[in-house]
Parts: C-alpha cells; structure tokens; sequence
C-alpha cells in the first residue's frame, strides 16, 4: 500500500471536521454535500475487501428511495450480497478516521482482516441518477486507483443490476453475462419462455403502468421493454424527463402514504406499480371502481409467489422446503395467512435485505420480502440441481413443473430484491394463473396499519430485541408501549431507530384505522417523553381535527412529519388553531 500516495490523495478528498456517519441498514446515506470523502474511502475499503475475498467487489453510488439532495453508497460481496457485517465495522471506521490516521486505519483494517496486499483487487462501479452521483462515483475511482485496484464503471445501473454484474463475474459468467444486454437476455428469455403458455391461450396483450420514481428504472426498463413484447407492453410514467427524483412518487411514496403516486393515469380496476429510486423496490395498486385505493405491498407479493412456487413443489413432490421470511413491518394478516391458510412455515428478522437474505438461505427454496416491496426468492444450489434434474428426465406434468421452476429460478434476481425481475415474476405468475389483481388483492384484508417518524435528539438511545419487535433501552418505553397496545383490538405496535434517516420509526396496526391512528400517535408520544424528543410534540388533537377534512393529502402531510404541527399550520394557515 502505497500510503504516502493515499495520504495526498486524501487532501482532495478532505472529511469535514466532527462528521461521524454510520454504516447503516444499507450503507451510508446522508446529504450528497457531505459524503465526497467516504466515497474516496469506500473505493480504498473495496480494494482492501476485493484482495482479502480475492474477487470483484461492487461499489453502488445511489440513496435509494431518498430525497434527490441525499445520496448514498455500498459495497457488494462476491456473491452479490451485501458487505459482510464485520466489514461493514471497518467501513464505519475508514469513514470516521480523522486525516492523519487514515493510513493507520487501512493497515489495521488489512492486519485484523488479513489482506494479502500482494493479491490484485478490482473493482466494479454503479450508480443512479442524481446529480451528485456521477461526481461521487469519479471519488469512489480515484481511492480504488490511489491503492492500485483495477475497476470497471459501469455508470449508470439499477442497484440489482450491480448485485448481478458481481456475481456474474465472480461465478465466471455461470450466473449469466455481466453485461446490461446479458441481464435483459437472462430475464426477458426466462419470461418468454415462462409465460409462452399463458400467451398461448390469447391472454396477450397485457399492459402495466409503472411509476419510475423518476429514478433509473425508468432509463432500464426503457431499454428492457422490447425484449419482453409482445407478451407484456409496459408503459412508463414519472421516467425522469420532468419531474425530481422520487418526490410524490415511487414505491417508498405510495407503500408509506397509501395512495397513488403522482403524475400516473389510473383508470378504474387497471393494474399499476411503482419501483424506488433504484429499482430494488416494486408494489402494485389499482383503483376499484368506486375510486378506493388498494395497495398490494411486499407482503402480498410475498404470498402470491409463495402460494405459485408451493403448487408447482407439490407437483414435483420432491419434498424441497419453502420458508417465509418477513420483518416487524409485514402486516399481521399476511403472516396469518402464510402460517394458517397456506402452511407455510414464517420467520421474522430485523429489517434490512441482508438479514432476511441471510434467513432466506436456510430453505431450499427462501421466499423473503420486506413489507415495502424489498425481496426476492433464493434457490439452494441443491433444490436447483434436482429441479434442473427433473425438468429433464421426469413425466408430463412433473416435468412441466419443474421447467416452470427452472425459468423462475432465471427470471429471479437471486443477489437482491429487483424491481424489474419481481415485476416480471408477478406479470408472468398472474397471466399463468389467469388472476386479476383484485383477485390477486383479495387473497387476505390487510389490517389498518400506520407509520410514523418522531425526531430525537439520539436515537441511538433507542436499542431492541426479538427482530426489533421489543425495545431494551431506554427504561420504560417498552413497558408503556404494552400498556398502549392492550387499549385495542388485533393490536401491535413497535418502534425502532431507522438506519437510512435520523428519526425514530414507530409502526402500529389494529383492528380500525381510527384505533391504529391513534396508538400510533400515543406511542409516538411515549417515545417522545421516554427517548428524548426534540422538536414539536405529536399531538392527537390535530389527528382527530383532520378527520373532518376528506383532503388526505392534508392528512399525510401532517401524519409524516415529526413535526406535524408545524407542517399543518403552513397548509392552512392560523385557520386551524
Ligand atoms: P430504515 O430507515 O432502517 O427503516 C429503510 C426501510 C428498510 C430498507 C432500508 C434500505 C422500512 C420501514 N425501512 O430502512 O426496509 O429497505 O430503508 O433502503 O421500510
Ligand atoms: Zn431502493
């Protein structure tokens, strides 16, 4: 390591003094203005990670489903998963040294985690549209230059899009072409050839709408979409062309808003979706014709791929194992559903895709989706010999099963959840099933359920348990959160502290929305008093007042914002006090 180099280098890349950032659920994410010198840092962590793995390690530039001014950056292991937990320690170090001691950082980081710094490293780059991005990304080249890495930047790419290209080079092409043609060839040939007998019988002109988020799936899917027609037309709205970058848009929008997003044309009945800012996110919705909104998030998506996936195994009956894996976050009549009706076995981990990815492997086959439209279906390299096996040797309708298996184990993004590949597992599970998506939606009536932030002074005094379903610190919070819940019927409530925004997140459900809204409104109240809370207080009046108001947007405007009060006053003015 040539450290002297490291250390000039460094200069042009300078921390600003007293900023500490977290590795966090998935990398670091602040305001694009503040992350110039961990970019440079992450390039130099992803040498190091690339000598020690002996393997192209991925560097993602992207904040995902935040604000346009945020950006954000991870690192992508070999086999395209997220960066081990014990180097995401190292990345927070790397980030956190103050100048002088970055060379003392990196060779500690190479003693603790036995580098052989003799190895070559090379590095593979992707990033989003932001503004900040392509200036971020030329940081992340200059510290994997600075250290003698060799890297390739692929510009601009969906997040998925990067899992795939590290595995794709890591298993030496056998995962598929690490190229963005052989990503659009792998899935779109796996979707042809699934849904071939769906299309057969004239259900062939499918038509979709997608909220872009004005993000890059927008620029892929462009792209992408003549390699699945005629079989499936989608058209495109929020692509970027006018509007900002996931702003009353995108998956993160609707999933935590519940309504559409703007900017799409929703006729009644008509089946919609939208991806997040980097497209590793997707839920569905539609209008009913009495103009009601209806969301069918990652838990319904979960469930319509299970209950596929489970037909097709008993058909096989080669007795493979199917597991669930949720978060806090999944609504109760989901889990419900996949436990008592369809007897499929469901676990619950802390939120974040690293954490139900890693739960997911332990089945033959892992269905995992976080309840805001993040997931995917992993296959154990032994349940995709054997499907492979029989979709060759065995009889008819067996061997039908298992080559619609094997076209699924393609057309899933088996790195990450991808929007684009969940996209085509639902179009294709739905036309082969002949299923509308209100057939799809009424498979189970979600619970009224709620989402809030409250802003604290630290919230890091907020620590859980029990897949964060428990608070442990601090002293009594959790206590007051049971007292809260026992008020209400089919109740639950939980709170922990978000690792992508400075806020506290407090989640209920109960049997009313009126009863949901107002446990969350006084569990966020408890965290409020018992956690620090900064800002204005949330009050419950303001709930109740807007219940006389059919305007939702006011509503949400006021229900997001820890600090509801004073975002309702600039709405309507002294009017409300
Ligand atoms: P945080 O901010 O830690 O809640 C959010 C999502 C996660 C995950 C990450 C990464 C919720 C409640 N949380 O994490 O599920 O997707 O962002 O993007 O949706
Ligand atoms: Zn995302």
């Amino acid at each position: 390591m040539d450290l002297d180099a490291v250390t000039k280098q460094s200069v042009l890349h300078a921390k600003p003094d007293g900023l500490i950032l977290q590795y966090g659920t998935a990398g670091f994410r602040t305001k694009a203005e503040h992350l110039d010198h961990v970019m440079f840092r992450m390039g130099l962590l992803a040498v190091l990670r690339s000598k020690q793995t002996k393997s192209t390690i991925g560097v993602m530039v992207t904040a995902s489903h935040n604000p346009e001014e945020d950006n954000g950056v991870k690192l992508v292991d070999p086999l395209g998963e997220m960066l081990a937990a014990s180097w995401e320690e190292h990345a927070t170090c790397l980030a956190n040294a103050e100048e002088q001691h970055l060379p003392r950082v990196l060779v500690d980081i190479s003693e603790k985690a036995a580098v052989d710094l003799h190895q070559d490293a090379f590095v593979v780059i992707g990033r989003d549209t932001r503004p900040s991005s392509e200036r971020l990304s030329q940081s992340v080249i200059d510290g994997v230059t600075v250290l003698g890495g060799q890297f390739y930047d692929y510009g601009l790419l969906t997040t998925p899009q990067l899992h795939y290209m590290v595995f794709c080079r890591n298993s030496n092409g056998q995962y598929g072409k690490a190229t963005v043609e052989g990503y659009y060839q792998k899935l779109s040939s796996a979707f042809v050839e699934l849904t071939k007998q769906a299309f057969c019988r004239g259900d062939d002109h499918r038509t979709l709408k997608v909220d872009c988020a004005n993000g890059i799936g927008a620029l892929k899917l462009a792209e992408m979409k003549h390699y699945f027609s005629p079989g499936l037309s989608v058209q495109l709205f929020n692509d970027g062309t006018k509007g900002k970058l996931n702003h009353l848009c995108g998956a993160d929008f609707v999933k935590s808003h519940q309504k559409p997003p703007q900017g799409i044309e929703m006729r009644a009945n008509e089946r919609c979706c939208s991806f997040d800012g980097d497209a590793d996110r997707i839920v569905y919705y539609y209008h009913d014709a009495d103009g009601q909104f209806h969301l069918i998030d990652g838990d319904k998506i979960a469930t319509l791929i299970s209950s596929f996936l489970k037909e097709l195994l008993l058909e096989i009956g080669d007795g493979l194992s199917l597991g669930v894996v949720q978060t806090a976050y999944a609504n109760g009549s989901s889990t419900r559903y996949l436990e008592e009706v369809m007897k499929v076995p469901v676990y619950c981990t802390k939120t974040g895709v690293k954490h139900l990815h890693h739960k997911a492997q332990e089945f033959d086959i892992g269905v995992y989706f976080e309840a805001n439209g993040h997931g995917t279906v992993l296959f154990s390299k032994a349940a995709e010999t054997k499907i492979k096996q029989l979709a060759k040797e065995s009889e008819d309708e067996k061997r039908k099963a298992a080559k619609m298996l094997e076209n699924i184990i393609d057309l899933f993004n088996q790195t990450i959840g991808d929007a684009i590949s969940d996209m085509l597992v639902i179009e294709a599970i739905l036309a082969l099933k002949g299923l509308t998506v209100q057939q799809w939606d009424a498979l189970y009536t979600d619970l009224p359920n709620r989402q809030l932030k409250v802003k604290v002074a630290d919230r890091q005094v907020i620590s859980t348990t029990d897949a964060e379903r428990q608070v442990v610190k601090p002293p009594g919070l959790q206590e007051a959160i049971n007292d809260l819940v026992k008020k209400y019927r089919l109740s639950r409530a939980f709170v922990r502290p978000s690792g992508t925004e400075d806020i506290v997140r407090v989640y209920a459900e109960a049997d009313s929305q009126e009863n949901t809204d107002s446990l969350a409104y006084e569990v966020s109240l408890a965290v409020f008093q018992l956690a620090g809370g900064i800002g204005e207080r949330p009050q419950r009046g303001l709930i109740i007042f807007l219940k006389h108001y059919q305007n939702h947007s006011l509503e949400i405007a006021l229900l997001e914002n820890g600090l509801w009060f004073s975002s309702f006053k600039s709405l309507l003015g002294k009017a409300v006090e």
